[in-house]
């Protein structure tokens, strides 16, 4: 990890947050429950900037539902001018079992992006019960988790430059 650091988080354990200066982030968005990915977007975005990331290289894609992130992200990874990805969706629990799997289907296809992949692929899917337990973490009184995903990006993309030095 260099050592600059332009802010601490205390969602990301207390610890310092690398220089994101020459980071370029892909961010991809689903369309599905927009009313909470668009705040986690928000949060995610405004995190990358204060942390140094220029808009410039901040690239925002939209997808239909969590579902299409896997696909979303991994041509992102192949064709992007991107460093590292956050991909970000809201799944809320139905009457049907649907709610299982597209939440089992899109977490187990964006591990796999993780673990084949060059590039790392930040979880930001929420899997909630209820819309107040999405709204509670899309800036309300659980904070907004679009800015731990930002930060958990910076820290990714530092991992892999530290290796590739
Ligand atoms: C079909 C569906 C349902 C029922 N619920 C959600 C949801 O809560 N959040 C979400 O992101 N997407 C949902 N989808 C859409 C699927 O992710 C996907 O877009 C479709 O199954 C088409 O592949």
């Amino acid at each position: 990890m260099s050592s600059k650091s332009f802010a601490l988080n205390e969602n990301t354990c207390g610890t310092p947050v690398p220089d994101a200066t020459d980071m370029r982030f892909g961010i991809v968005v689903c369309e599905w429950n927009s009313h909470i990915t668009e705040k986690l977007l928000a949060a995610a975005v405004e995190t990358l900037k204060e942390n140094g990331v220029s808009e410039t290289n901040i690239t925002v894609r939209h997808v239909p539902g969590s579902f299409e992130l896997i696909y979303g992200c991994s041509q992102l990874a192949r064709f992007g001018l991107v460093d590292g990805i956050i991909a970000i969706g809201c799944v809320i629990r139905g009457d049907t079992p649907h709610f299982d799997y597209i939440c089992q289907g899109t977490t187990q296809g964006l591990a796999e992006l993780n673990a084949s992949g060059t590039k790392p692929v930040v979880y930001g899917l929420l899997t909630v019960n209820s819309e107040e337990q999405a709204e509670d973490r899309a800036g309300g009184k659980l904070g907004n988790k679009g800015s731990e995903f930002a930060l958990t990006a910076i820290k990714m993309v530092d991992y892999a430059w530290q290796l590739q030095k």
